[in-house]
């Protein structure tokens, strides 16, 4: 069949057998990528046996909750990125801290608090360097913003997530703080170690035969929102980590490489508390006005909440 015939065929079949009422953008998207699989299916010679297998993969890829680690693994959440910069450089919109992707391990309901917080929960303590993170939020010509809201999360020293990884206490490297009156944050944690996929996955399974690893390098998520503000969706990678420039994800940028500084002065260590040499990295937030033109940078999706 030619594209003709295909649209022809696909029209028929789920437009003009309408009974009710339609959902205009639904039947626009369905009948868009109905019509460019079934051309694929010519133009590749795809057989039956391995159209169901493409759709036994997404149930048992949906099964196991990995079809958000899928669209992060194929590159899909980073080129909406892409696109959402394509947006807001049509729009006019310059400045501010890169965006890039969230991922799929945000858990909703961290614990808030302003200015500091402490967010391991002292499992790993010898393990692993104790990490200090300070920055300040400001808008886009260097004015300090109070009362910000910087969520952050980030794996431990196996990689792993606080509840998808259930051996983990509630809310383990996820915290909310508020930026304090001198528009900073600070928290207390511990040096993240880089995700990599579940090697048994659905995930990892379409990687391997597209010979590609699934790791991500050492990286710290954020969400950043203030009133009048855009919210941000962002992450630092950390310098050093063999994957910083190679992440199957595709979340590293530039201005969002950031460097763990080893503190070993005596006096410095005292004024944090500590006892050992800590590790500390500096991560500053430029905020952009919220403008009527621009494009909204929130994103509705299915996120857990504990
Ligand atoms: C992660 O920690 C992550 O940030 C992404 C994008 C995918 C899998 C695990
Ligand atoms: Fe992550």
């Amino acid at each position: 069949m030619n594209r003709q015939e295909i649209d022809a065929l696909v029209k028929q079949m789920n437009v003009d057998t309408a009974i009710g009422p339609v959902d205009p953008r639904v039947q626009q998207i369905v009948v868009r990528l109905l019509g460019d699989l079934f051309q694929a299916i010519e133009d590749l010679d795809i057989s039956q046996t391995e159209l169901w297998k493409g759709l036994e993969y997404f149930t048992d890829a949906g099964q196991a909750n990995e079809l958000g680690l899928l669209a992060a693994g194929l590159g899909l959440e980073h080129y909406l990125d892409l696109r959402a910069d394509e947006a807001d450089a049509k729009a006019g919109i310059t400045g501010g801290t890169p965006r890039t992707i969230e991922g799929p391990l945000y858990v909703a309901g961290a614990p808030e608090t302003v200015g500091f917080a402490r967010m391991d929960d002292g499992s790993e303590a010898g393990k692993i360097p104790t990490l200090f993170i300070e920055g300040t939020v400001t808008d886009t010509e260097g004015n300090l913003i109070e009362g910000a809201k910087v969520e952050i999360w980030h794996a431990n020293s196996l990689g792993n997530y606080s509840f998808f990884d259930k051996s983990q206490s509630d809310f383990n490297l996820r915290r909310t703080i508020l930026s304090n009156a001198e528009g900073s944050y600070t928290a207390q944690t511990t040096m993240p170690v880089g995700y990599g996929c579940p090697p048994e996955g659905t995930t990892q399974f379409v990687l391997n035969k597209l010979g590609r690893h699934g790791n991500r390098p050492s990286h710290v998520h954020y969400f950043i929102s203030a009133p009048g503000y855009r919210k941000l969706t962002t992450q630092f990678n950390i310098e050093g980590d063999k994957y910083l420039w190679d992440d199957f994800a595709f979340a590293t940028r530039d201005g969002l490489v950031a460097t763990a500084v080893d503190v070993t002065d005596a006096a410095e260590i005292a004024r944090r508390g500590q006892t050992e040499a800590f590790k500390h990295i500096t991560f500053n937030v430029e905020l952009v006005k919220d403008q009527t033109a621009a494009p909204s940078t929130e994103v509705d999706r299915r996120r857990a909440s504990a």
